[in-house]
C-alpha cells in the first residue's frame, strides 16, 4: 500500500494549546506523525511515496480564498506587529477574540479587520490550534500529500494512505481550529469528486466530529458525509455532530451522524460502524474518503471511549468490504505510543481484503 508522506509537517509545531484557559502541552505534535511513518515502514505491506505539488486551486475549491490569504500571511504579520506592548513576543499565535455569531445578530457579517490580532479571531474558532512560522508550509505540504494519494486511487489502487499532519476535519469552508488548518479529506474528495464524476462518500471514524467536513458538503448530495463519534452534548467540538443532522436543501439526507458515549467499546463500536457501513453502501458511492483517527483508542489521553487495537484491525476491514476504492486520510489519535501500530492495524485489516479497482466511466 502506498503511504504518501512529507517531512514538512514538522514546521508546524506549536508547543502550547490552551484548553479552559489552561496552557498545557500541545498533543498533535510532530512525533505523531514520525511514528505511523515509522511502524508503517518497519512493515513490507507499506511503501512510502513522495507527493508532487497540485498548486492552490484545488484548496480554493474547499476553503475561501480569504483564510487562505490570512494563513499564508499570519506569522510574518506578527512578527512585524511587534507583538503585545510591555510583554515579549509568543512563540505561536492564538486568537484572544473570535467571531461569536450572537456579537453581530441582526447587523449583518462581519468585516475582516486589517490588525493581525482582530484577523485570527476572525479565521479560527478556538484556542487550541496555536499557528507557527512554519505552520502555512507544513498545511500545503499536507494538500499535497492528501491530493497526491488521491491521484493514486484514480489510477487504480484499491488502497491508498495519506499520512497527512496537521489534522484536518474541524475547517469548515471560512474558519479553522481543532488542531486542524486546511482541511484535507475535503479538499481531496472535492477533488476525486471533480476528477472522476462519481458520487464520494466520505467517512468519518475520527472521535470528535468532523464538523469542518460536514459543513464543508452539508448543502451537497455529491459527497455523502457519515461519521461516528462522541455525542456533542459532552464532547468537542461540541456545536455539531448530532444525530439530527442530516443535510440541507439538495443535500438533505446526505449527511449522517452516529453520536456516540463515553466508554463506548468494541461492541458497541462495531455495530454502529456496521450501520454506517450500510447506509454508505445503499448510497453507492464510486469511491470512498476514510478520515482516519485513531483517538477511540482506549488509551488516548483526550477522548473517552474504550476501543481496542484489535478492534481497529477489524473496522479497517469491515470498512474494505464495502469493496469501493478507498483513500484514507489520517487525522487524529494522541496515544504516540501505540499510534503507529494501531495506524497499522487499521490499514492491515483494509488489506486483508480485497478491494475494488477504480471502475471505468
Ligand atoms: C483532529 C482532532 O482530533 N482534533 C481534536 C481537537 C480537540 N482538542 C482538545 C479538546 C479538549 C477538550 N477539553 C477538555 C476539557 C478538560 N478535560
Ligand atoms: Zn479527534
Amino acid at each position: 500500500m502506498p503511504v504518501v508522506y512529507d517531512d514538512r509537517h514538522h514546521g508546524h509545531d506549536p508547543t502550547v494549546e490552551v484548553q479552559c484557559g489552561v496552557p498545557i502541552a500541545m498533543f498533535e505534535a510532530p512525533a505523531r506523525a514520525d511514528a505511523i511513518r515509522d511502524a508503517l515502514l518497519e512493515d513490507p505491506a507499506f511503501e512510502l511515496t513522495s507527493s508532487r505539488s497540485h498548486g492552490a486551486a484545488p484548496v480554493t475549491k474547499v476553503h475561501d480564498e480569504g483564510m487562505v490569504r490570512f494563513l499564508q500571511s499570519a506569522w510574518g504579520e506578527w512578527e512585524r506587529s511587534g507583538g503585545i506592548p510591555g510583554s515579549p513576543r509568543s512563540e505561536e499565535l492564538i486568537p484572544d477574540t473570535v467571531l461569536h455569531p450572537a456579537l453581530r445578530e441582526g447587523m449583518g457579517p462581519a468585516r475582516e479587520p486589517t490588525g493581525i490580532t482582530g484577523r485570527i479571531g476572525f479565521w479560527c474558532w478556538e484556542t487550541m490550534t496555536g499557528l507557527v512560522a512554519g505552520s502555512f508550509d507544513a498545511a500545503c505540504a499536507a494538500v499535497d500529500v492528501a491530493l497526491s494519494a488521491a491521484d493514486l486511487t484514480l489510477s487504480g489502487r484499491p488502497i491508498t494512505y495519506a499520512l497527512t499532519r496537521p489534522p484536518g476535519h474541524h475547517s469548515p469552508r471560512a474558519a479553522f481550529g481543532g488542531y486542524c488548518l486546511f482541511n484535507f479529506a475535503s479538499i481531496a474528495a472535492a477533488y476525486l469528486r471533480d476528477q472522476s464524476e462519481g458520487r464520494v462518500a466520505i467517512l468519518d471514524v475520527d472521535y470528535h466530529h468532523g464538523n469542518g467536513t460536514q459543513q464543508i458538503f452539508y448543502q451537497t448530495d455529491a459527497v455523502l458525509y457519515v461519521s461516528l463519534h462522541a455525542d456533542p452534548a459532552r464532547a468537542y467540538p461540541y456545536f455539531a455532530g448530532w444525530a439530527d443532522e442530516v443535510g440541507s436543501g439538495i443535500g438533505s439526507d446526505w449527511n449522517r451522524n452516529y453520536p456516540l458515549p463515553a466508554a463506548c467499546d468494541d461492541e458497541q463500536y462495531l455495530a454502529t460502524l456496521d450501520e454506517a457501513l450500510a447506509l454508505v453502501a445503499g448510497r453507492n458511492p464510486e469511491l470512498l474518503v476514510v478520515s482516519l483517527g485513531l483517538d477511540t483508542y482506549a488509551r488516548d489521553p483526550i477522548a473517552d471511549f474504550n476501543v481496542t487495537t484489535d478492534a481497529f484491525f477489524e473496522v479497517g476491514k469491515r470498512v474494505a468490504a464495502l469493496d469501493l476504492p478507498m483513500l484514507v486520510v489520517q487525522e487524529g489519535g494522541y496515544c504516540v505510543e501505540d499510534l503507529g501500530n494501531n495506524v497499522r492495524q487499521w490499514l492491515l485489516g483494509a488489506l486483508s481484503v480485497s478491494a475494488a479497482p477504480v471502475r471505468a466511466h
